[in-house]
């Protein structure tokens, strides 16, 4: 079993697609075993993104990933780091495949609903920063 760091982002929260996106997650087979509801501060997001912070899109990032709260998630599963982005869709919806959550819900590159671990090292510097051990499930 793999554990992946997923977010719900602010617009998704905010146009009231939480419980479809959940309900998308258990169809898919995770397991949820951490879950809660926050709003990230500038420093949060800055750090959480860090790694893109000389791109130009960076500022408008952490704006937009501060605007209101997000759901953080913990989700288990073979495979779970691959499965939850193939679940997800491309990044850009516009190339993101038919029935994925991006597809579905994203409105752009910036606006796109949703947050996934892009490799085990990344999973497992993503999951501590918003998780206590002590909260997973
Ligand atoms: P992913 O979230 O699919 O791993 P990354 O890590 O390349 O994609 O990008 C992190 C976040 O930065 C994306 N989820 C998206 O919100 C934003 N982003 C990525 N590329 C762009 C872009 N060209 N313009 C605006 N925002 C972007």
């Amino acid at each position: 079993m793999e554990r992946t760091f997923a977010i719900i982002k602010p617009d998704a929260v905010a146009a009231n697609q939480t419980g479809a996106i959940l309900a998308m997650v258990q169809k898919a087979g995770f397991r949820i075993a951490g879950m809660k509801m926050k709003r990230m501060s500038q420093l949060e997001a800055e750090t959480f993104y860090g790694v893109h912070s000389a791109r130009p899109f960076f500022g408008s990032l952490v704006k937009f990933m501060t605007e209101g709260p997000v759901v953080v998630m913990v989700l288990e599963a073979e495979d779970a780091i691959t499965k939850w982005r193939d679940t997800m869709g491309a990044t850009n919806p516009a190339n993101a495949a038919e029935g994925t959550i991006r597809k579905t819900f994203a409105t752009s590159i910036e606006r796109n609903c949703a947050h996934g671990s892009d490799a085990p090292e990344t999973a497992a510097v993503e999951i501590p920063f918003f998780f206590a051990g002590t909260e997973l499930l």
